[in-house]
């Protein structure tokens, strides 16, 4: 039998021996619903998020992101755990009904001036800013008017990128506009587990994909505009598909489940047309697409963000008609959101996206596992092995595409710090920071001080407690 501490020796040696391209931008990522709390504070208008928590039964635990980390005060906890770590990136969101609580019309001086403080001590703190502008927390004003489902949201979106990159954009040089249409498209309109809690099918979910999308086209520009040496992206949620055998009905739905969740934003922005077969597929499922829209929506962009958790097995089924697939489960190790951990799908998804899109840029911006809730030990320490192990071996993924010429240029672990996991509440933490949340202390983990080490490709690994705040 190998000791715990056996295990962490193999993993810190592992570690110690990963060698990533010069340059490369090691961070971490959060979102704002997820970690700032103070929902109406100084002038914040509702999001979808704050009214979709409401609602009895959606959250697990019965939480919301009320007060989560609290990050809209405590921004230097934040800070000093980013730099703790030796992370010289930071990748998180803007709550739109900070800036505009309405989601149009004025700012909110209270909202731009908080984000400037967050800027102002990241790049004081040596940090690079990586900001999403939309990571699902729509305003309510604007679900009230059909949210997604209004092609008027792309044009709020837009006005809204080029509120916040004219107010940031002096310091601001990496832009998203979306962070994973797939899933806020398809889980909140469709099958109703997220915000806004729609569950109209596959209609749902393709009429707010193309807008969001063209919400995406239409802002790229506009931040151009505004930040002329602005690096601008977005961010899709992949997953290589696999049959889950060689049957051709499960041949056949792996590859409508990769138009729907992969194809369909890829060919969008990258060739510039939705792929025929899904265009079939869906038929009178689909919203009006106007004649320009797909020329919009292709607006070449600098870097494509993947966030990647897992494969995706697929059989023929039932869900989600006309996609008809059923997810199956290999036999294997599940994490706490009952995903499957197998690191080969950074490989997959890296070398897919290289092979059939070729990016410019690519990054890992998001990539994580979540345990069951973990507490800090006498020690003074979390040793989460897993998480570990998790960030280790994806890493060497990572490395083994870089290594055959993927322009992978970054990682951003997902994420920071324990937070509010949307559907899940405060009990499938994914943080390589604990945070105790009664008293809101920091607590660097072992997979923290495993990636930090990475990130400063140290040699060797000497995991010390690290505690901030509280
Ligand atoms: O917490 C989420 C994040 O907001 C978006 N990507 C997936 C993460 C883990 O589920």
């Amino acid at each position: 039998m190998t000791s715990s501490i056996d295990k962490r020796r193999i993993l810190d040696a592992r570690a110690a021996s990963l060698v990533l391209p010069q340059g490369f931008v090691f961070g971490a990522a959060t979102a704002a619903y997820q970690i700032e709390g103070a929902p109406m504070a100084d002038g914040k208008g509702e999001s979808i998020w704050d009214r979709f928590c409401e609602v009895p039964g959606v959250i697990i635990d019965g939480t919301s992101g009320d007060v989560a980390c609290d990050s809209y005060h405590r921004w230097k906890d934040d800070i000093a755990v980013l730099k703790a770590l030796g992370l010289g990136a930071y990748r998180f969101s803007f709550a739109w009904t900070r800036l505009l609580p309405e989601g149009r019309g004025t700012a909110n001086p209270n909202g731009v001036a908080f984000y400037d403080r967050l800027i102002d001590d990241l790049l004081a703190a040596g940090i690079e800013p990586y900001a999403t502008l939309y990571h699902w927390d729509l305003p309510q004003a604007l679900q009230d008017e059909g949210g997604w489902y209004n092609r008027a949201t792309a044009d709020a979106l837009a006005d809204y990128a080029g509120l916040a990159a004219r107010s940031f954009g002096d310091r601001v040089k990496k832009w998203t506009t979306l962070n994973e249409p797939w899933t806020f498209c398809w889980s909140g309109h469709a099958s109703g587990e997220d915000a806004p809690g729609l569950r109209d099918g596959t209609r749902g979910g393709v009429t707010a994909s193309h807008h969001a999308l063209l919400g995406h086209g239409k802002a790229v520009p506009i931040i151009r505009a505004e930040v002329p040496d602005a690096s601008v992206g977005i961010v899709f949620d992949l997953n290589v598909a696999e049959p889950a055998s060689a049957d051709p009905r499960d041949i056949a739905a792996a590859r409508r489940f990769d138009g729907a969740q992969n194809r369909w934003f890829l060919d969008a922005v990258f060739k510039g047309s939705y792929p025929k077969d899904m265009l079939d597929l869906y038929g009178d499922l689909l919203p009006a697409i106007h004649a320009d829209d797909n020329a919009v929506i292709a607006a070449p962009v600098d870097y494509l963000g993947v966030n990647i958790y897992r494969r995706s097995v697929i059989a023929e089924g039932t869900e989600l008609a006309p996609l008809n697939y059923r997810r199956v489960q290999p036999e294997g190790l599940y994490s706490a959101v009952g995903y499957e951990i197998w690191s080969r799908c950074m490989y997959d998804v890296l070398r897919y996206v290289n092979d059939n899109y070729a990016p410019k840029e690519i990054y890992i911006s998001e990539n994580g596992v979540a345990t069951r809730p973990e507490t800090v030990g006498a020690d003074g320490h979390v040793w989460d092995e897993l998480r570990a192990a998790y960030y280790v071996e994806h890493l060497e993924q990572v490395a083994k595409a870089a290594d055959e010429g993927v322009p992978v240029r970054g990682y951003f672990a997902w994420t920071l710090m324990d937070n509010f996991e949307w559907a899940y509440g405060y009990t499938t933490p994914f943080g390589i920071t604990h945070v105790d949340y009664q008293t809101q202390k920091r607590t660097v983990k072992y997979s923290g001080e495993i990636y930090a080490a990475i990130a400063r490709q140290e040699a060797a690994i000497k995991p010390r407690s690290m505690a901030i705040g509280g």
